[in-house]
């Protein structure tokens, strides 16, 4: 910052950039020679021409009929919107209406800010290599969902897949930080997961124990090399973590794939859909059969069994597998799962609050299938002949079904891939109309999104609680939606109100690659803290006294601790060839007061929040001077928060 730039800065500077904005605007108007334009935009006193850029604090006229979902400065969302972020590999948090980004929460990914893959606890979770390293770096989450009591977010934890190496995460939402990652045996690509919504074993227990896990690619089983050229040998599994060990507790054996996962509001069913029944292993083969399906897991059977020990394991795991083949479940009575055929490659299933419906969309047909949920547990107790009778509705609603959101009045939202549009359409309307009622009309109103819509959900839709309001739509492509930023664009959130009869787009949210699916939550839901308790850490430095360097050989311990602006030690020794552990406790109590640790050419970068303790390990094996000093900024003297780690030869 140069003397001159210091002085602009005491001129108000929205004064002067408006009037620059305001003469601007005009001259480009009356250049394009619009001079209607010009003069309607007069009478609306400067009110921004489409493609104008508006000037702050003027929003008037077309830009007006927003401003009630604006959110004023210093205020906050009424929703925060939980969303995977597709192969970045994280989660992040942002506030809705606003579309404000507030938070990345590093999960499969590696990241410096925090030092997530860096610091010996966060190794910890995402496991490593015998070399110490991180086991993977690369992630890609696909889905997002909340633990429930009883059909109603918790806020307790949040769960994420990883597709890459079939891994899934929780994040503690009172931290927001990820505090376990389970890699599921025997699977790949573990695409679809859903928590359940309440046990249905225990009707004492109303909270999430199991979480549903959708394997998408078919492997041999064990993938170890044998049977690579044998695609009848190729079978996916339906795994059931448990949410509180994170252990999984059963697998299921099935044919084809599965996709998406839903679970039911009673606690008695899980399902999936199906795109490959043909069980193929090209492209082509996946899209030969008509119809497709969705498969029903029976939890209670599927537990009895397991407790019977009617399980069979898979080498390299102990994990007890049950047999849900479409061979072996014929018969109602006893089977494991059910199998609904639905047409053609279908993407998603999800349940609408009542708990009554499954919307499962047909992706290479024009239509969403209405799964009765209760026809289904019939079809189990051997009182549906047929389980494609399960099916009670079957509008066209569109073309590239994919997902589907539900408000609280019975209208479902499906996402149209290739139509680029949300569909409204009204679940009862279209059952009517399945029954042969001409003057039933499933399809309501529809809107373009821009463009390819991918996920859409809606608030709070995936509980009891859903409300109506908003509809965000995860689009897949944002072409000239926004500035042009290189070949790689912004993706497109868009905020749709649903509280009308007629949809209406309020907001373009531009989001990093990529917004892949997201869930939207009353704040009021979610209870953070703002410090941690330094008694959380078994390796707290918990008096600034205790600092210092002990030896062991070659192995040297680190101790120290911040408060700022100042580090505990300001400079400690080390010698050529020691294996280090720094050990770092973060003395401030002021909540947001976060230091950080960076230190020069050996790779190590980490924060340290309020009361937390981190740690690192590493072979000093460059001697020299290192300026070990706080990254993140955190007082007037916080370039002065330094400390000297001198490598002896
Ligand atoms: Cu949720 Cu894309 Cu992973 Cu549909 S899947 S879009
Ligand atoms: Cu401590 Cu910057
Ligand atoms: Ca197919």
């Amino acid at each position: 910052m140069t003397q001159d730039d210091i002085k602009t800065l005491d001129t108000p500077p929205d004064l002067g950039r408006r009037k620059f904005l305001n003469t601007a605007a005009l001259v480009g108007l009356s250049g394009a020679g619009l001079s209607v334009g010009l003069s309607a935009c007069n009478k609306k006193e400067s009110a921004p021409a489409a493609g104008a850029p508006s000037a702050q604090g003027e929003v008037k006229g077309e830009v007006g009929e927003f401003g009630k979902y604006e959110v004023p400065p210093g205020q906050l969302d009424d929703y925060y919107s939980f969303s995977s972020g597709g192969h970045s590999g994280e989660v992040r948090i942002y506030g809705i209406p606003s579309g404000r980004e507030l938070k990345r929460i590093p999960v499969f990914n590696m990241d410096p800010l925090v030092g997530w893959g860096i610091t010996n606890e966060s190794k910890a979770i995402l496991g490593t290599k015998p070399n110490g390293t991180p086991k993977y770096t690369t992630g890609d989450t696909h889905h997002v969902h909340q633990s429930y009591t009883d059909g109603v977010y918790d806020g307790k934890y949040m769960f994420v897949n990883d597709k890459i190496h079939g891994r899934l995460a929780r994040i503690r939402m009172d931290t927001m930080e990820c505090d376990k990652i389970t890699e599921l045996p025997n699977v790949q690509g573990f695409h679809g997961t859903f928590t359940d919504k309440r046990d249905p074993v225990d009707s004492k227990i109303n909270y999430t124990t199991r979480v549903f896990c959708g394997g998408e690619f078919a492997i041999p089983l064990p993938n170890d090399g044998r049977d690579v050229n044998d695609p009848t040998k190729y079978k996916s599994l339906f795994t059931c973590v448990d949410s509180n060990t994170m252990e999984p507790r059963w697998q299921v054996l099935i044919d084809g794939n599965c996709d998406l996962v839903a679970s039911s509001y009673d606690g008695k069913l899980a399902a999936t859909n199906q795109y490959n029944t043909e069980m193929g292993v090209h492209y082509e083969d996946m899209m030969a059969a008509e119809m497709d399906a969705c498969l029903f897991f029976n939890v209670a059977r599927i537990e009895e069994a397991v407790k019977a020990g009617k399980v069979t394991t898979i080498a390299g795991s102990k994990v007890p597998v049950v047999d849900g083949t479409r061979a072996s479940n014929k018969d109602p009575k006893t089977a494991l799962t059910c199998t609904v055929p639905i047409p053609k490659n279908p993407h998603g299933v999800n349940i609408s609050p009542d708990g009554k419906y499954y919307a499962c969309s047909g992706k290479l047909s024009p239509t969403a299938s209405v799964i009765e949920h209760d026809l289904v547990l019939k079809w189990f107790d051997g009182e549906l002949a047929n389980p494609r009778d399960a099916v009670v509705a079957e509008p066209e609603i569109g073309l590239g079904p994919l997902h589907t959101g539900f408000d609280n009045k019975g209208n479902a939202y499906t996402t149209l891939f290739l139509d680029s549009q949300i569909v409204k359409w009204n679940v009862a309307e279209a059952i009517k109309a399945y029954k042969g009622d001409k003057n039933a009309k499933a399809v309501v109103d529809r809107i373009d999104v821009h463009y390819q819509p991918g996920h859409g959900f809606t608030s709070m839709g995936e509980t009891k609680d859903s409300d109506g309001k908003y509809f965000i739509s995860d689009n897949k492509f944002s072409k000239d939606r926004f500035l042009p930023v290189g070949p790689l664009h912004a993706e497109t959130a868009q905020l749709i109100d649903i509280s009308g009869d007629k949809m209406k787009l309020v907001a373009d949210h531009s989001v990093y690659s990529e917004p892949h699916d997201s869930i939207i939550v009353r704040r009021d839901i979610i209870k953070t803290r703002q410090i941690y308790n330094m008694d959380e850490f078994p390796l707290a430095v918990k008096d600034p006294k205790e600092s210092g360097v002990f030896r062991n050989g070659k192995k040297v311990t680190v101790k120290l601790t911040s408060q700022a602006p100042t580090y505990s030690l300001r400079e400690f020794k080390l010698k050529k060839g020691d294996e280090v552990t720094i050990i770092l406790t973060n003395h401030d109590k002021v909540e947001d007061l976060t230091h950080g640790f960076g230190i020069p050419k050996y790779d190590i970068q980490f924060i340290v929040n309020p009361q937390e303790t981190k740690s690192v390990t590493f072979i000093a094996d460059k001697p020299g001077v290192y300026w070990c000093y706080c990254t993140n900024f955190c007082h007037a003297l916080h370039l002065e928060m330094r400390t000297r780690m001198i490598v002896e030869a």
